[in-house]
């Protein structure tokens, strides 16, 4: 064999295993790339003004990933939102290099979607102007019902001191910007809303400035929870009564201190006076005392105190839990700042698979208000099961209207696990939450299309016969869990599995199965009508009237609102013991049917990914089978007594 051959074959191996390191690489999908695999280009020519960093970011974008001809980027005072963009032609404006960005993000995702690098003229500005991630992650990398690993936001991986960070979570900060940045998300707030006096020590505001520097170029401002105690948890006052002058003096140095390091930060989200959390309440104070001593320390920089309304078992013991963020509320509104805003969950309980939505977005007029979704789904099967949120927020939107809210809080679903959500199928539901905060209008269905082509394929087939599946999701997650109604009927603590007959007396009462289905031989459901707890009172007009009475209150909410006989006669004409089991059953029967969908889907999907998808579908289907029996056979051993 000759030298020249001998270099030959050894160059023609080399090609093949790159070839197949190469291939396996183009091949393989953990999921990690989120909806953005978009195919490099570099082939376009983009015009842009230079020297600032988000532009650059939005020219590297474009110049990878778009396949088109040249674009022009521009900056114009003809756009009038801040935020939004015009698309005219080939050229691109925008009023502040984020608008380019998200301008950027917009066409890359239309020619994923489409396949070609179309150019579609268009204005476009987000609904709300807050649109962020609530994550509830602790110091210690644990995070509150996260289901998909340990936090991304390493501490220990970030020297303050020198502001530097390790490149591993480098990289992972940049993608988690970049996937927030593409559907628009431009605040999050890093830690547990219970949080640890910690965070806002100096050593973590340190790091906190390294991460909001990160983040800055992408558009996105950081907020972090602050517990109300934290001068006193902290050793620095002996009180943390917000009418005592050295704790108002206490949150203005430590206001000034953030901002001397991080001048745009967004401000703080208190969860007080609630599931044990210190408040102001426990000095005789009212929450908007307490919001106020912050809000004016913020103020002077322009930061926002996001209040939650999530207030229960403090002053208003033994009132129906779902009442009491009214009653604690509605007599302050007026009172707060107006850096205050009080942020609420999209129901009056606690993100069940349904509730009706919570009435304090009816009786607060005075006072900026955000609402709070769930994208983690703490109730709705965590990272195991495929529920698809998007139509469970649409229907929220349909009773309180988004742009009459300041923003939207979600509360995150993001984790280290290598595809950052548990269940290939909950990217989705951080995908849509961002993409409704720009545009509620937006259907579930279009964005679900939107997620399904970006995410694993553009074939007619897959999409159609997948956003099925998606939309048919949440409803029978809510058939198979707790149909008409029903609610909180959840194992203790972890919340995942059922247990409909969940009593402990060392708990408090709100937080047993048995309290809310108030079952007994006669029949099912609380009574929260004008003969009940009155709960329905607290509604705008027509829903306090519709939800009130048992023949127009919309068989959904039925026992949410009604105590009602087990043979009660239904629209259907059967009875309610005999709807009951349909549901359930119906509940299954589609989980079966998502199973087949996802095993014809198999030739339009990576091996990898739909392996893990159809392991899970088949864990849904049996927890959806546990969920149908041990909820029937206990409701009929009451109904048999
Ligand atoms: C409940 C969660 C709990 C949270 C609480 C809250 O079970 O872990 O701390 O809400 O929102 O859904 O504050």
């Amino acid at each position: 064999m000759t030298k020249t051959t001998l270099t030959y074959i050894m160059r023609c191996c080399t090609m093949c295993i790159m070839l197949t390191l190469f291939s396996i690489d183009i091949c393989a999908e953990d999921g990690s790339q989120l909806w953005l695999r978009y195919a490099k280009s570099g082939s376009a020519v983009i015009n842009a003004p230079q020297g600032n960093a988000t532009i650059d970011i939005a020219v590297r974008e474009l110049r990878d990933y778009w396949r088109g001809a040249s674009l022009t980027l521009e900056l114009s005072d003809d756009v009038v939102d801040d935020e939004g963009f015009r698309i005219s032609g080939t050229h691109i404006t925008a009023r502040k290099p984020i608008g380019l960005l998200y301008a950027a993000y917009h066409l890359l995702r239309v020619q994923a979607e489409t396949g070609q690098p179309m150019l579609t003229d268009c204005t476009e500005k987000p609904a709300l102007r807050i649109r962020m991630l609530n994550h509830w992650d602790n110091p210690d990398l644990t995070i509150e019902r996260g289901y998909a690993g340990k936090s991304i936001f390493k501490w220990e991986e970030i020297d303050g001191e020198s502001g530097t960070m390790s490149s591993e979570m480098q990289a992972r900060l940049t993608q988690y910007a970049r996937a927030c940045a593409s559907i628009g998300i431009n605040g999050t707030v890093l830690n547990n809303v219970n949080a640890s006096p910690f965070m806002l020590a100096r050593v973590y505001i340190n790091k906190v400035k390294v991460i909001a520097d990160a983040l800055r170029p992408y558009g996105i401002r950081v907020f972090l929870s602050a517990n109300f105690a934290s001068p006193m948890a902290l050793g620095e006052t002996k009180t943390a009564d917000p009418a005592n002058k050295k704790v108002k003096t206490w949150w203005m140095k430590k206001a000034k201190q953030i901002y001397q390091l991080i001048p745009d930060f967004g401000g703080l989200l208190v969860k007080a006076n609630s599931e044990g959390q210190p408040g102001p309440g426990d000095y005789g104070r009212s929450h908007s005392d307490g919001a106020n001593v912050l809000a004016d320390a913020l103020k002077p920089y322009g930061g926002l105190v996001i209040w939650r309304s999530f207030v229960y078992g403090a002053n208003h013991k033994g009132e129906d839990r779902v009442k009491q963020a009214v009653s604690e509320f509605a007599h302050l509104d007026g009172q707060f700042r107006e850096n205050v805003i009080l942020q609420s969950k999209n129901g009056p309980l606690d993100f069940q698979p349904r509730e009706p939505y919570a009435p304090i977005f009816d009786n607060i007029k005075h006072t900026d208000q955000m609402a709070e979704l769930q994208i983690t789904q703490e109730y709705t099967g965590q990272s195991k099961h495929l529920v698809y949120l998007a139509t469970m927020w649409k229907e929220f939107f349909s009773f309180v209207n988004p742009r009459q809210l300041r923003g939207i809080a979600g509360v995150a679903n993001i984790g280290d696990d290598v595809n950052w959500c548990g269940h290939p199928f909950s990217q989705a539901n951080w995908y849509a939450f961002g993409r409704l905060a720009w545009n509620p209008e937006l259907s579930a269905e279009s964005i679900a299309e939107e997620w399904l082509t970006q995410t694993f394929s553009r074939e007619f087939y897959f999409v159609k016969q997948l956003t099925s599946v998606m939309m048919a999701s949440r409803e029978a997650c809510v058939d198979y869990m707790m149909p008409l109604g029903l609610h909180h009927l959840f194992k203790f603590d972890h919340h995942y599995g059922p247990e409909p007959d969940g009593f402990k007396a060392e708990y408090p009462i709100e937080w047993c199965p048995v309290y809310y289905l108030q079952a007994d031989s006669i029949g099912i459901g609380f009574n929260r009508s004008s003969t009940g707890t009155g709960a329905t009172s607290q509604y705008r007009s027509p829903y306090n009237k519709l939800y009130d009475d048992v023949k127009t209150c919309p068989e959904e909410y039925l026992l949410w609102f009604h105590h009602v006989a087990w043979d009660y006669k239904m629209r259907n004409g059967r009875t309610l013991w005999d709807n009951l089991q349909q549901h359930y059953c119906d509940g299954v029967e589609k989980v079966k049917q998502f199973k087949s969908v996802w095993n014809a889907a198999k030739p339009f999907v990576d091996a990898e990914r739909w392996q893990h998808v159809d392991t899970l579908l088949d864990v849904q289907y049996d927890n959806a089978c546990e969920w149908k029996d041990t909820c029937l056979k206990y409701f009929k051993s009451l109904k048999d007594k």
